[in-house]
C-alpha cells in the first residue's frame, strides 16, 4: 500500500517507516523536525544523537534494499500538506505530528500556544487533505489512553452506551484529560469523529499508553537506526526515564504516592497495533477506537521492578518519593478495557525483567551521555 507517515522523524515516526517498508509497503515520511527543535530551546537532549531522516533513510536502504521517500516541511502550512498529498497519493495516512509531551505544554504560555496551534492545525489540515485528494484514504491517528483521564469507573474501549429516562444512544467514551497536551488529543477525536459524521472519513484513532523501549525488530540493536531516546522530565516517558536514573545513580522520580497507574506497551507492540489497524481498516463513516496498551502497573510497581533488574547489574537504584509537580490522582480506581487489538491479533510484550535488561545493558553504553540536571526540573502543572 502507498502509505504517509506525519511525524516521521519522532520516537515511533521512524520505526513504523523502517517497519511498513520492510513489510513491502510503499513508505512516505514527512517531518519539519519539531519535536528536534523543542528540545534543542529547552536544553531536553536525548541520550544519543540521532542522525537527520535523510542521512537515516540512506543507512536503512544501505541495510535492507527498502526505501522511504522523506518530505521535510509544516503541516499547519496548506502548501506543504497539499503538495504532499498531490504527490504520494496516500491510501493510509498515519499521523503521529503532534507536540507530543504533556509536560512540555505544561510549561508557559507560548509552550501552551504551540501545542494547541500545531496539535489543532495538522489534525485539521488532515482532514482537509483527505477529502481534497485521497477520499478513500484510511486515517491512523495516535490518540492517548490519557484523553479518558482516571474516572471512577471501568473505561470502555472508546465508545459507551447511555440509557436515559428510557432511551438509549451510544457516544464517545467521556473524556476528562489531566495535561494541555492530552486536552488537544480530546480535540483530535471530536474533529475526526465530526469529519466522519459530515464527510463518511473512514479513520482509526489509538488510545495509547506511555510507550518505552528501543530495540525493534527492524534496526536489531544498531544505533544508527534507533528512535530518539527521551529521558528528560519534558520529554522522557516514566520507564525510559527509570532506566536511565538507574543507570545514572539517580534515584527513581516517582511523583508524589507513587499510586498512578497507567497502561503501557512496549515500542515493538506500537508497531504490530498500527499494522493490524491498517489491516482492518475502518469503513466509510466509522470511527474505530482501540485502546492501545498491553498490561497495567503503578508508578511504584514499576520501581520496584527497576530497582530489581539494576541488581543484575550491580546498580544500587534507590527510589525517592519527590512533591508532585503534576496535579493527578496518586491513587486511584483503574480498570480500562483492552481487547480490540488482541482480538485481532496482537501479541504482547511484556515489561518482564528479560526485556528491562536489555534496555539497560543498551542504556549503560551510553551512561557517559547522560547529564543528570537534566533529569529533574519540576516544572509545576498547577
Ligand atoms: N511519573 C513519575 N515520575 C517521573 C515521570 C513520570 O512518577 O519521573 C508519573 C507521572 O506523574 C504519570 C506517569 O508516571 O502519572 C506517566 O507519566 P509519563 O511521563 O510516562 O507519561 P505522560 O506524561 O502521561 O505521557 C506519555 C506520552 C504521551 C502519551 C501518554 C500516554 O508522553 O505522548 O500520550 O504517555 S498516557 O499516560 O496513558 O496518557
Amino acid at each position: 500500500m502507498r502509505i504517509l507517515i506525519l511525524g516521521g522523524d519522532g520516537y515511533l515516526g521512524w520505526p513504523t517507516a523502517m517497519n511498513l517498508t520492510a513489510s513491502g509497503h510503499q513508505v512516505a515520511v514527512a517531518d519539519n523536525y519539531l519535536r528536534r527543535n523543542i528540545c534543542r530551546e529547552e536544553n531536553s537532549e536525548a541520550l544519543f544523537n540521532v542522525s537527520n531522516l535523510h542521512d537515516r533513510v540512506k543507512i536503512w536502504e544501505k541495510i535492507s534494499g527498502h526505501k522511504i521517500d522523506v518530505y521535510i516541511g509544516d503541516l499547519c502550512e496548506w502548501d506543504f500538506i497539499s503538495t504532499l498529498f498531490t504527490q504520494t497519493k496516500p491510501e493510509v495516512v498515519i499521523h503521529y505530528a503532534e507536540q507530543p509531551s504533556a509536560p512540555y505544554s505544561m510549561l508557559n504560555r507560548n509552550a501552551a500556544t504551540l501545542t494547541i496551534k500545531n496539535n489543532i492545525s495538522v489534525t485539521t489540515n488532515v482532514i482537509f487533505a483527505v477529502k481534497e485528494y485521497t477520499p478513500d484514504a484510511h486515517i491512523i491517528k495516535l490518540g492517548t489512553m490519557g484523553e479518558y483521564g482516571t474516572p471512577n469507573i471501568d473505561i470502555e474501549e472508546g465508545w459507551i452506551n447511555i440509557e436515559h429516562k428510557g432511551r438509549k444512544q451510544k457516544f464517545l467514551y467521556p473524556r476528562q484529560a489531566g495535561s494541555l497536551y492530552h486536552t488537544t488529543k480530546v480535540m483530535d477525536t471530536d474533529l475526526l469523529w465530526f469529519y466522519v459524521r459530515m464527510w463518511d472519513l473512514k479513520v482509526t484513532d489509538l488510545m495509547q499508553g506511555p510507550v518505552y523501549g528501543l530495540h525493534t525488530d527492524e534496526n536489531q540493536g544498531n544505533e544508527d537506526l534507533f528512535p530518539f531516546f527521551n529521558y528528560d522530565e519534558l520529554f522522557g516517558t516514566v520507564v525510559n526515564r527509570f532506566i536511565v536514573q538507574a543507570v545514572a545513580g539517580y534515584p527513581l522520580t516517582v511523583y508524589g504516592k507513587g499510586g498512578q497507574t497507567r497502561g503501557y506497551l512496549d515500542i515493538r507492540d506500537t508497531l504490530q497495533c498500527v499494522k493490524l489497524s491498517m489491516e482492518n481498516p475502518a469503513q466509510k463513516g466509522e470511527l474505530k477506537i482501540f485502546n492501545q496498551f498491553v498490561e497495567t502497573f503503578s508508578v511504584n510497581q514499576l520501581a520496584d521492578k527497576v530497582q530489581k533488574t539494576g541488581k543484575i547489574f550491580n546498580l544500587d537504584v534507590q527510589v525517592k518519593s519527590l512533591p508532585n509537580p503534576r496535579k493527578e490522582a496518586e491513587d486511584h480506581y483503574y480498570n480500562p478495557a483492552h481487547t480490540g487489538l488482541l482480538d485481532l491479533g496482537l501479541r504482547p510484550h511484556y515489561l518482564t525483567d528479560d526485556a528491562l535488561a536489555q534496555m539497560m545493558e543498551t542504556v549503560l553504553k551510553y551512561k557517559n551521555n547522560i547529564k543528570k540536571s537534566s533529569i529533574f526540573r519540576g516544572v509545576k502543572w498547577q
